[in-house]
């Protein structure tokens, strides 16, 4: 029986985020997010074997505990079956500083800083499950979208002017630039909203 968990089967998804206006500094802001994800689901099979004898080799491993070997070994317990087993969970946190200045005219100019992944914590996407495989159970690539190393920075600025017309009322011109990260392999993602 081909049954099991599908492969978007992610338990646990929680996200908090907050705004904190420091006092006393004239207008700073620090921002963070934390999201906290539980495993997908993976097979633990091996494709060498054909146990049920049925000429398909994608018989998954009977209930059971499962590691790799070496020092990016993952344990697993599966239920058996097709995605018995749950891979690394996810959890990162995000900061952003913010300042807005008043340079005068109706102008604001507003300075952000970033921080991402500021526990330094590996996100690794799920191991392979194939016994049949070198890379069983072994920790070898991060999860898409994950930042690796510790936390980066990312400065970004963003300028307002704002006018009142008869017309048209408020008009709202507005110009962003990015600068790239301090880090020196960082990113510079443009996440001003
Ligand atoms: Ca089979």
């Amino acid at each position: 029986m081909n049954e099991g968990p599908t492969d978007f089967d992610r338990r646990h998804n929680l996200v908090v985020s907050g705004t904190v206006l420091v006092p006393k500094t004239g207008g700073l802001t620090v921002s963070a997010v934390a999201r906290a994800l539980s495993g997908s689901p993976m097979t633990v099979q091996d494709t060498n074997t054909d146990p049920d004898r049925n000429g398909i080799l994608f018989d998954p491993l009977p209930a059971g505990d499962y590691s790799g070997t070496g020092s990016d070994a993952y344990s697993v317990t599966s239920e058996g079956g097709r995605n018995g087993a749950y891979g690394p969970g996810f959890f990162q946190i995000d900061l952003r500083f913010g300042y807005r200045l008043r340079v005068g005219g109706g102008k604001t100019l507003d300075l952000f800083g970033e921080i991402f992944n500021l526990a330094n914590r590996a996100n690794f996407d799920n191991p392979t499950g194939d016994r049949r495989s070198t890379n069983f159970l072994l920790l070898t690539a991060l999860r898409a979208g994950a930042v690796r190393g510790r936390g980066r920075l990312a400065c970004a600025s963003r300028s307002r002017y704002e006018t009142t017309t008869p017309s048209r009322g408020l008009r709202l011109s507005e110009r962003r630039t990015m600068t790239r990260a301090a880090s020196p392999s960082g990113v510079a993602r443009p996440r001003i909203t």
